[in-house]
């Protein structure tokens, strides 16, 4: 079975970056998916973009790592304060100690392009360009769902952050992940964890703020966070996904 990652990045003069997507699919669904970004890429609420790069590379069913997706736990909150509270709780409960300076940590990721890659014991930051920040790539979901596979012409934000999330808390280096969108009408942010799965929290922030931003808390030696971040970035997975 051949495969191929599509990635489809597009932006434009007035907005910057409007839309981004990636696929990890079968070689015969390659023309259909493209078309189906592009539907994505052209009719976003953000405006026409004036640049659309989509990019194609082979991807060898070897270097595959599948993965089975995280549990899910939705809790709901009913205001920004009750699901930091959340968000806090469950830190302590993975035995992390610095907790308020993380969630300081959180907010200034936000004027990031990727995630932070933060120690989650000395608070050090790792990313090694840090206005870029880490951008978790080459990832999808697996499913025998046709409606959830071909449903790439809008941003499924739900199942697009548990790829994500799967795939980042994963690594035996990584402790945690903390989530906001920025899409200024998307409230629902999570933590995720080997030991909890994806927590869902239905508000983390206010509707109508563009503010959202990632972490991953890592903790390891030098050499660790090396592999680490490889693996973040150029690890082709597949998240083995069945609707919860
Ligand atoms: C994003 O917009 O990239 C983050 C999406 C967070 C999704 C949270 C959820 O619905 O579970």
């Amino acid at each position: 079975m051949n495969r191929y990652s599509i990635k489809m990045r597009a932006s434009n003069e007035d907005e910057g970056h409007i839309s981004g997507a990636e696929k990890i699919i079968l070689e015969e669904e390659l023309e259909q998916y493209c078309s189906c970004l592009l539907r994505r890429a052209l009719r976003h609420s953000k405006g026409k973009p004036d640049f659309i790069n989509l990019k194609i590379e082979a991807v060898r069913e070897e270097e595959i790592l599948h993965l089975p997706a995280l549990a899910v736990t939705t809790v709901n909150t009913a205001n920004p304060e009750e699901g930091r509270g959340i968000v806090r709780d469950y830190l302590h409960r993975l035995g992390v100690i610095r907790v308020e300076e993380i969630m300081g940590f959180w907010r200034q990721s936000y004027a990031m392009r990727g995630a932070m890659l933060l120690d989650v014991d000395t608070l050090q930051r790792l990313e090694p360009d840090r206005e870029r920040g880490i951008r978790a790539t080459y990832m999808d979901m697996e499913t025998e769902d046709s409606t959830i596979r071909w449903a790439c012409a809008g941003k499924n934000h739900f199942h697009e952050a548990l790829v994500l999330a799967t795939k980042v808390v994963s690594h035996p280096n990584i402790v945690a992940e903390l989530c906001i969108s920025d899409d200024p009408d998307y409230v629902t942010g999570y933590i995720a964890s080997k030991e909890f799965g994806y927590v869902r929290i239905t508000t983390l922030k206010e509707m109508g703020s563009p503010q959202g931003g990632r972490v991953f808390l890592f903790r390891g030696n030098e050499q660790e966070r090396g592999a680490c971040i490889r693996y973040l970035q150029q690890e082709r997975v597949l998240v083995h996904f069945r609707e919860q």
